[in-house]
């Protein structure tokens, strides 16, 4: 069920640092074509600073883990048949050998089974704004309680609530750990105001606490905060009414389910004039390395 690239198989054997990396912001949170040039330039990232990027996606029914140019091109193309997959899709597109693009959920799930440790993504899911009515909360909360994987991001998206977010993570036992930063950063802003209790000026300090964590048998996931840097940052101030004019067209138009994180980042682009997507791909650029920057740490310790 699960194909590696001869890259990716070749660094298992030998024990090299590998990063996963997901496919549902190629498919589904980028434009196309800034969404294929970012899918390989994350990997040429990852490569540069001594690991072995694994783009994870699920093609033909297949597991991939490791993706070649042609598998990056599908994914990445506009209108194909490439779904939505988090955990609870998983079955339905493995059994009917249909293709989809992994959430940071499904993705996690398939590094674990891949014996990789450190994933990077843009923002995690989080607790929906509006969730004590529709009870949307990304699956992607439970997956860090339950699989051993380490995720890299610039904090849950901003459209959703982050305080809850913050909350339903210490409900879960999940470590959310400030890479050089006492406060939750916000995706494309650098602060929220939340303060986080936990923090890592090095990625050697990341992975000593990773290693705690499973050495002592602690289950799940971490998520690691790496704050976007500066000059690519937008202010909290300067996003807020693009933020509720995204949510307020997405109330309108009834969005809701897996649609809802997908249009409101598409409608954030339109709203900034191309900034927030501009922020969106120089932070998970950023998460990428700080990934292998860790995972590194790990394979030397
Ligand atoms: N980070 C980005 N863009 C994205 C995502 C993360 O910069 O599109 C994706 C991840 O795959 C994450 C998903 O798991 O958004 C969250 O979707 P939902 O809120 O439906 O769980
Ligand atoms: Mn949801």
């Amino acid at each position: 069920m699960i194909d590696y690239t001869d890259e990716v198989a070749d660094a298992r054997a030998t024990n090299k640092p590998i990063v996963a990396l997901e496919s549902t912001i190629i498919s589904h949170g980028l434009p196309w074509p800034d969404n294929l040039e970012t899918a390989k330039r994350l990997e040429a990232v990852v490569r540069a600073a001594g690991a072995v990027p694994a783009t994870i996606a699920v093609l033909d029914g297949r597991v991939k883990i490791g993706l070649n140019e042609s598998d990056l091109e599908r994914l990445a193309t506009p209108d194909s048949d490439i779904q939505k997959l988090s955990r609870r899709d998983l079955p339905h597109i493995l059994a009917q050998k249909g293709h989809g693009a992994t959430t940071v959920a499904a993705t996690m799930i398939m590094a674990q089974k891949a014996g990789i440790k450190v994933f990077a993504t843009g923002g995690i899911g989080g607790v929906h704004r509006g969730s004590q009515q529709t009870f949307d909360i990304s699956a992607d909360l439970q997956e860090l309680a339950k699989s051993d994987v380490a995720v890299v991001c610039a904090g849950p998206k901003a459209i959703l609530d982050l305080s809850l977010t913050l909350e339903y993570l210490e409900t879960l036992g999940v470590p959310v750990i400030g890479y050089q930063t006492d406060e939750l950063p916000a995706f494309w802003s650098r602060s929220s105001g939340l303060k986080l209790t936990s923090r890592a000026e090095t990625p050697e300090e990341i992975a000593a606490m990773l290693s705690a964590k499973w050495s002592f048998g602690l289950a799940g996931g971490a998520v690691i905060m790496n704050p976007v840097p500066e000059d690519d940052a937008i202010a909290e101030t300067d996003i807020s009414a693009a933020i509720d004019a995204a949510l307020a067209a997405a109330d309108k138009q009834a969005i809701s389910g897996k649609e809802l994180t997908p249009f409101l980042l598409q409608h954030m682009v339109a709203l900034t004039g191309g900034d927030s997507l501009k922020t969106n791909i120089a932070l998970v650029l950023n998460n990428a390395r700080l990934a292998a920057n860790i995972a590194v740490a790990m394979a030397a310790s």
